[in-house]
């Protein structure tokens, strides 16, 4: 008779966009069983995670924590994981991130909508609607223009990597203000005002922490060049939503590019629709594909069944 084998796992894939995607893609190392949940609602996830161990989720619902006495991870599947660090998450529960996901996508982001600004996309294309050769409106350059990115964490290096690879000249600010690749200059929060004065593009990053909520407030909005623009890609409640609406209207700052909301989606009626300097994304920055975060997930699997320590853990004091 041979030994029994370890015990299965109870695994909850949950994306209320669809779970299946998720769920095809992991792979279990042979001789290991794992039962997988794929779930797309809160009453599903909550009819089986009782036995669930390892979630591997975006924005599980967090009355649900209180009913998995036996979860013990949580992948997160996403850029930020504010959702997961509420309250109700049982201090057992190891989160962690998929590092090298959403750079590349963001960078691209960054660069295209920086791009669409200075070679004055919106103007050549209204241009030609009126069969206009406009031949006396240059573009402008991206070389030599200097982005400021509030957070250097691995989305923000990827960023400064693309910017530099343009010309730009890239500055940063960082809680410990440590030196970072491709980063000239890295200032500690308390010379923030220092470094959104010296940008054409301030672009904010950082995660949302008890520490970051309303960090691009008044003050940080006036310490900007009137010239600049404000892009943010890390949270909504980061800004200062009626200090940016009125930086914004008085033209305080040229303009601003959004992709995150403390709303979303963003209410018809916000005042934000109307302005003509402003650029609303719906949240699609930064995608999460199955594809490219299942390596991530597979990797951590593997050494979470061998009982080896986990990757890209965050530091759940922290927030990040
Ligand atoms: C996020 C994401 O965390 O879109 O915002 O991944």
């Amino acid at each position: 008779m041979s030994a029994p084998g370890p015990d299965p796992v109870s695994l909850l894939v949950y994306h209320p966009d669809g779970a299946a995607p998720y769920a095809q893609l992991i792979r279990v190392p042979a001789g290991r069983e794992v039962t997988i949940h794929a779930c797309t609602t809160e009453a599903e996830a909550a009819a089986v995670i009782g036995d669930v161990e390892v979630a591997y989720a975006w924005k599980l619902p967090p009355m649900l924590y209180g009913k998995a006495p036996k979860l013990r991870w949580l992948q997160a599947i996403g850029a930020g994981v504010d959702w997961a660090l509420v309250p109700e998450l049982p201090s057992r529960v190891v989160v962690t991130r998929a590092p090298g996901v959403f750079g590349p996508w963001m960078s691209e982001y960054v660069l295209g909508w920086c791009s669409w600004i200075t070679q004055r996309m919106e103007t050549y294309r209204a241009a030609q609607r009126q069969r206009r050769w406009l031949d006396d409106v240059l573009p402008g350059r991206l070389r030599g223009k200097t982005l400021t990115l509030v957070g250097v964490g691995d989305i923000g290096r990827e960023i400064a990597r693309v910017a530099r690879a343009v010309g730009m000249h890239v500055i940063g600010v960082s809680r410990s203000g440590e030196r970072v690749p491709a980063v000239e200059r890295v200032y500690r929060p308390g010379y923030l005002a220092r470094a959104l004065a010296a940008a054409d593009f301030v672009v904010v990053v950082v995660p949302l922490t008890k520490k970051t909520r309303g960090l691009i407030g008044e003050r940080a909005l006036a310490a900007m060049r009137p010239g600049a623009w404000l892009l943010n890609i890390g949270r909504g409640a980061v800004v200062d939503e009626a200090a940016l609406v009125q930086a914004l209207q008085t033209h305080r700052i040229a303009g601003a590019v959004l992709d995150v909301f403390p709303t979303e989606p963003l209410p018809a009626d916000h005042p934000l629709w109307g302005l003509d300097n402003v650029v609303i994304t719906p949240h699609v920055a930064g995608p999460s594909t199955a594809e490219e975060i299942a390596p991530v997930f597979n990797d951590n699997l593997a050494r979470w069944l061998r009982g080896r320590p986990l990757q890209h853990v965050v530091d759940r004091a922290r927030g990040y």
